[in-house]
């Protein structure tokens, strides 16, 4: 059975909500470090063009975004569950709120706090993906007593749903506690203030210090040349699907763009629709470097056009 490849780095809080899932799986994984900001060139051949950070590679079938990964992680690993005490459905929810509205909230603080500090080229990059083409951090370092208020108020409810004796968001180690663990690790990390910020709640460091201690499975490094020829020896092993119940009546053969449903300026991703279902779609694309892959990306928060 092909590896699980991990393209990422080590600071991507995203991909530490991904390390965090392999870790509550068990999973043995290779790594892969990639640039933090463009060019990637390792990357795109396999991806088409999508550039963010963490992307999943098992031979030719390429995972995009952390959603769409830890659905596939779950899919070819059912246990542990990371639905525990049959906490289903509503995890992916807590993730649209702790991925859109708390990250965004937290990337402020990380970003905004001290945006001199910041290498130039880092700033400019994530300033456009994060704030849009108007960006500036003077005005995200000005508003921070703002942000700090909303982030604040938001971990008093992980606070208070961890306080009455719950060593974990469900019965057990679960998705949601990779969800928020990510955000906590985020702001922990980066922000001179966070310790002091954090301490406010102690539940929730409390839990933040065991979903640590899970830790990432068992990695070990691979290059990213190998990563490639893995890429091109294999052949996607998704089976073609449709829909027929599909909204946009998408249909596998049909050419498409997709591109992050936001206004990040990222690029687009062009291919052969190969599989549309209610969750994921999947496209077929080509390169030199890889011959055929199957990239597939999750249906929420992406934009899928018919070319
Ligand atoms: N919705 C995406 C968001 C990924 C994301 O924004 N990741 C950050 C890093 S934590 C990123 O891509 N930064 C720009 C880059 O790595 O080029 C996911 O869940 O994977």
């Amino acid at each position: 059975m092909s590896e699980i490849i991990l393209h990422h780095y080590p600071q991507s809080p995203v991909t530490e909500k991904v390390r965090i899932g392999f870790g509550i799986k068990g999973l043995s994984w290779r790594s892969v470090q990639i640039p933090r900001i463009p060019p990637k060139p390792d990357l795109m051949p396999l991806t088409g063009g999508y550039r963010r950070t963490p992307v999943m590679q098992i031979g030719a079938d390429i995972y995009c975004d952390s959603q769409c990964i830890l659905r596939e992680i779950d899919r070819r690993n059912p246990e542990p569950t990371f639905f525990p005490g049959g906490g289903y459905g509503l995890p992916w929810a807590l993730g649209s709120w702790t991925d859109n509205t708390l990250f965004e909230l937290v990337v402020a603080v990380v970003l905004g706090a001290n945006p001199d500090a910041l290498p130039p080229d880092f700033a400019a990059d994530r300033g456009r993906l994060y704030f849009g083409p108007d960006w500036d951090l003077k005005k995200v370092h000005d508003d921070l007593p703002h942000t700090l208020a909303q982030i604040r108020a938001q971990f008093g409810w992980l606070n208070d749903r961890l306080s009455h004796g719950r060593d974990f968001i469900l019965s057990a180690p679960g998705l949601p506690d990779a969800f928020a663990y990510h955000v906590v690790w985020f702001l922990r990390g980066r922000w001179d203030g966070a310790d002091e910020f954090l301490s406010e709640f102690p539940a929730l460091e409390a839990w933040e210090a065991r979903v640590k201690a899970i830790g990432h499975g068992a990695v070990s490094d691979m290059e990213s040349g190998e990563a490639l020829e893995i890429a091109h020896r294999a052949e996607p092993e998704t089976p073609e699907q449709g829909d027929p119940r599909d909204p946009q009546n998408l249909v596998p053969g049909m050419r498409v763009t997709v591109v992050p449903d936001s206004d990040s300026g990222d690029p687009e991703v062009t291919g052969n629709l190969h599989v549309v279902s209610r969750d994921v779609i999947a496209i077929l694309h080509e390169s030199e470097a890889t011959g055929p892959v199957c990239i597939h990306f999750p249906r929420t928060g992406y934009r899928v056009t018919p070319t």
